[in-house]
């Protein structure tokens, strides 16, 4: 007895010891990341199904997602099961992005004005229908308050473990946490979710960005945050996704990469911004060589590619879905492409949307893109199928 209380102690000690050296979450990330797996050993049965079924999904076709898509469109606002994709095609899209700005600091809207009770509920119906949900996170500047737009240097080091705002941060994604694992569905398990973080991180608009940290720097918040919500908060039903907006080749897109062990989506945001035939020959050139390159990671890295955000402002082409967007997407393998929001009338006086609502110049286009054999919507992507 004396002996296996002897040998089952030394086993516990050795084991301890390995849980709590920082490589141990690495070492048990790996071998996920190479066995097919989301990057969270813990994930639950209903994340890893997603992940599978995303997977799956790409040898059928391309998912097509709208951000807000429930809570509001062009001229409307909060009417229960109204979405402007609904509207022109009959269809909800498949993917749901929903975006938490504001969460951080207690408001019970965020930044666009969504009340976070509301987008909880949403949240839950596109689960109930089978829909894949995805969130990202605009978070205000923990250094100075002001908006995630407010690129003060130093930020980022000042919320890493040594820095002064690390206690707060940590207080922001403890909020973050508890709304992530409010999500439920009916049947009590918890909702899996595409958590979208730090994006567009190559760009230099947001705090988070490329000119306000060094590459180390950004890897570092990136596993910080991740080892939290994971290992400390216990959540274990995101996937993580890494995504840039436009870049120019590999080695751009890799810069702050924070590796294999951390993402299962990679991605990218890019919109349309000149009109005209040459715009839109631009448009499809851009998008297909990084989506070339998109592709290639992802079958050496074994991730999901997607197009984490899109649009061209206001649609002004009305057969841009079918001889722009679908001619750069169509050779391609990728998982999802999401719309970003139909704000319609803003506050400021501009206007902002990027699907077609009904009665749109590009409805009639977008049906065509709609009934295409490899565009999945929401019907063609039941419960079943996703988180069976
Ligand atoms: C931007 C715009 C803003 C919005 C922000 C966060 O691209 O749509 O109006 O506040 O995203 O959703």
């Amino acid at each position: 007895m004396k002996t296996n209380f002897l040998v089952v102690s030394l086993f516990l000690i050795c084991f301890q010891a390995r849980a709590q050296s920082p490589g141990f979450i690495s070492v048990k990330n790996h071998q996920s990341a190479s066995k097919n797996l989301p990057i969270d050993p813990l994930a639950t049965k209903e994340t890893v199904n997603l992940y599978n079924n995303l997977k799956k999904l790409m040898n059928k076709g391309v998912m097509f997602g709208h951000q807000d898509d429930l809570a509001y469109g062009v001229n409307w606002k909060y009417v229960p099961g109204k979405s402007d994709i609904k509207e022109v095609t009959g269809d909800y899209p498949a993917v749901y992005g929903w975006e938490l700005g504001h969460l951080e600091i207690g408001h019970p809207v965020n930044l666009d004005s969504v009340p976070f009770d509301k987008m909880k509920s949403f949240i839950r119906q596109a689960y109930d229908r089978g829909g894949v949900v995805t969130i990202s996170w605009h978070l205000r500047n923990p250094l100075t308050g002001k908006t995630a737009w407010d690129p003060a240097a130093g930020t980022v080091a000042s919320v890493l473990p040594e820095g002064e705002k690390h206690a707060v941060y940590k207080n922001w994604l403890d909020k973050l946490s508890a709304f992530i694992l409010s999500l439920k569905g009916k049947n009590g398990a918890y909702i899996p979710v595409i958590f979208r973080p730090f994006h567009e991180l190559n760009g230099s608009w947001f705090w988070w960005g490329k000119n306000h940290c060094t590459p180390d720097e950004l890897k570092q918040l990136w596993h910080f945050t991740i080892k939290y919500l994971r290992d400390v908060k216990n959540i274990h039903h995101l996937l993580y996704a890494y995504n840039t907006d436009r870049f120019s080749s590999q080695e751009e897109y890799l810069e702050r990469y924070p590796g294999d062990e951390w993402a299962d989506v990679i991605g990218f945001d890019v919109y349309q911004r000149g009109k005209g035939p040459t715009a839109n020959e631009q448009f499809v050139k851009d998008v297909s060589k990084m989506l070339t390159i998109l592709e290639q990671l992802a079958k050496q890295k074994n991730k999901i590619p997607a197009i984490t955000e899109f649009g061209f402002g206001g649609l002004p082409d009305s057969t841009w879905w079918t001889t722009t967007f679908w001619k750069a997407i169509e050779p391609h393998k990728i998982s999802y492409v999401l719309g970003w929001r139909n704000a319609g009338s803003k506050p400021n006086g501009t206007s902002e949307y990027y699907v077609p609502y009904k009665g749109h110049a590009s409805s009639r286009d977008f049906i065509q893109f709609y009934k295409k054999q490899k565009t999945l919507f929401q019907k063609e992507v039941t419960k079943e199928k996703m988180y069976q």
